[in-house]
């Protein structure tokens, strides 16, 4: 089932997200439907606080055709090592819809979690895996891509996104 996405700025967006304490049917209802929301958007990532669940969850696929799809849910992810090499990527998000800009993060990240079926995963990612669940990870901390731009290119893209939101208000957009 396709669930709303929020958009910026919406306070639950800034919230630390809570740990998942146990993996119910709800949670895994809930992974599929972002799972479905993000194909649907498109998207390579999506965290729950973006469909307005302040859980510490996340999925990603970040396959390209013809690839496989490989459809990942993390639970109570956490980073256990990054590279001291960083990498640019112009980025996007699904909160915060056609504004993109260049973010700076580690190039590889090694990431610990918890999968649907509660066994413990450690995986290393890098390329666009890495970038994604790092911006993922970020969103279960409260932290947007705009947090890393300087505070005038930040404060533009929020008025555009307040605009944006006034205008769907009325239907326009
Ligand atoms: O969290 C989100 O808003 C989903 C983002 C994740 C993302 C942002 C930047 C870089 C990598 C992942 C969406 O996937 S934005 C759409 C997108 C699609 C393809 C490549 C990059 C971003
Ligand atoms: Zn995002």
């Amino acid at each position: 089932m396709l669930r709303p996405i929020l958009i910026h700025p919406d306070p639950r967006l800034k919230k630390v997200c809570d740990p998942v304490t146990d993996i119910t049917a709800d949670i895994a209802r809930l992974a599929q439907d972002m799972l479905d929301t993000m194909y649907d958007a498109p998207g390579v990532g999506l965290a729950a606080p973006q469909v307005g669940v302040t859980k510490r969850l996340l999925v990603m696929d970040c396959t390209k055709a013809p690839e496989p799809p490989r459809p990942m849910v993390l639970i109570n992810p956490r980073i256990t090592w990054a590279s001291d090499d960083l990498a640019r990527y112009e980025e996007g998000c699904l909160s915060i819809p056609e504004q993109y800009a260049e973010v700076q993060r580690p190039a590889r990240v090694r990431v610990a979690w918890t999968a649907l079926d509660g066994t413990g995963q450690e995986e290393e990612f890098d390329g666009l895996w890495s970038t994604c669940v790092q911006h993922e990870i970020d969103h279960l901390d409260g932290k947007l891509f705009i947090d890393y731009l300087g505070p005038l290119k930040r404060q533009m893209i929020t008025r555009k996104m307040e605009k944006l939101k006034r205008e769907r208000a009325r239907g326009q957009a």
